[in-house]
């Protein structure tokens, strides 16, 4: 089983995120299914407010006030839909498609038809500038994104990979972000987090693809989407990525660089670069959430439209992104 995290050796049972449930991987291993014990502990507070204020001052050498930008959050929270793709009302085939995906999981079986209500959705994931927004009008907490934690630990060594605070990253996804940052951030956008099953019905349309533009996998379509692929292996070798497909990228890219993996309504990165956090719990304890699409990290079984990863919802993975829904 191949990890949700960048951190994760290949094959390895040290992922910090969970399947849901255990299943053997290539080499006949099973999957442990582990606990994670630690609570959310980013949840935005005044501290957080005044770190977020501290920090992004510090990024930016710019001293704005807290006050103009507080008016400035106020005006900000009726959702622009000019950013987002519409996605109608209808049935759409939810879960394993058995007939063309030998790649799933129990926990996305059976597959079956679905009513889903009309949305909209994101085009991309949110990227680093859009999120610098809401921490600039002293709503969004920007505490730890320049850290990956996971598995209760920050890991310095993949602090690179965290976007915030990069020069030239500002159109990548915003990541290192854990799920009550992500939330907090849609709300201020007037938008929500969308649920696994909508999620899953803007990444694949209605008929049950195995991707967004269609059924053919990796290395047979065109550059399609961010995922571990032949750049990242060459610096990891032993890394489990694409063979014979190159995106180019062996982090996160800027969001919409892959047109051709768009889905039916133009939902773009739903695949790879990274996960994206759902408001939806795995389990009846509601410990975990679940997290859907893959990242620049993962090879191409967990880059699937049904794949389904549920993760603390206090991590903050350098894999980790988001994109909000409004109805
Ligand atoms: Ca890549
Ligand atoms: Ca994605």
């Amino acid at each position: 089983m191949r990890g949700g995290m960048a951190n994760s050796q290949p094959g390895s049972k040290t992922e910090d995120g969970m399947k849901l449930v255990q299943r053997k991987n290539r080499t006949g291993q099973t999957k442990a299914i582990r606990r994670a014990s630690r609570t959310p502990d980013a949840a935005l507070g005044k501290a957080g407010i005044g770190l977020a204020v501290a920090l992004l001052a510090s990024w930016l050498g710019l001293g704005h006030s807290v006050s103009s930008a507080s008016t400035e959050a106020a005006a900000t929270n009726t959702p622009d839909t000019s950013g987002m793709v519409l996605i109608p009302a209808g049935k759409f085939w939810y879960g394993c498609n058995e007939k063309l995906d030998g790649d799933c999981d129990p926990d996305e079986q059976p597959g079956r038809w679905i009513d889903s209500p009309e949305f909209w959705i994101d085009r991309t994931e949110v990227t680093v500038e859009a999120f610098h927004s809401c921490a600039f009008a002293s709503v969004c907490s920007t505490a730890g994104l320049r850290m990956p934690f996971w598995k209760d630990e920050e890991r310095p060594s993949w602090a690179w990979a965290c976007n915030w605070g990069k020069e030239g990253r500002e159109k990548h996804p915003i990541n290192c972000v854990d799920w009550n940052q992500a939330r907090n951030y849609c709300e201020w956008a007037g938008k929500r987090l969308p649920s696994e099953e909508e999620w899953e019905r803007a990444a694949r349309g209605t008929g049950g693809w195995k991707y967004p533009w269609g059924n053919a996998g990796y290395g047979e379509a065109s550059r399609v989407a961010n995922i571990a692929d032949e750049t990242l292996a060459q610096e990891k070798p032993r890394w489990p990525a694409a063979e014979g497909y190159d995106d180019g990228f062996y982090a996160t890219a800027p969001v919409g660089s892959f047109p051709a993996g768009s889905s039916p309504e133009g939902a773009l990165d739903m695949m790879g670069n990274v996960w994206e956090w759902t408001s939806s719990w795995s389990d009846a304890n509601l410990k975990y959430r679940v997290a859907r699409g893959g990242s620049w990290a993962n090879g191409p079984q967990l880059v699937r439209a049904s794949n389904r990863y549920r993760f603390n919802p206090a991590y903050r993975g350098e894999t980790f992104g988001f994109r909000c829904a409004s109805r």
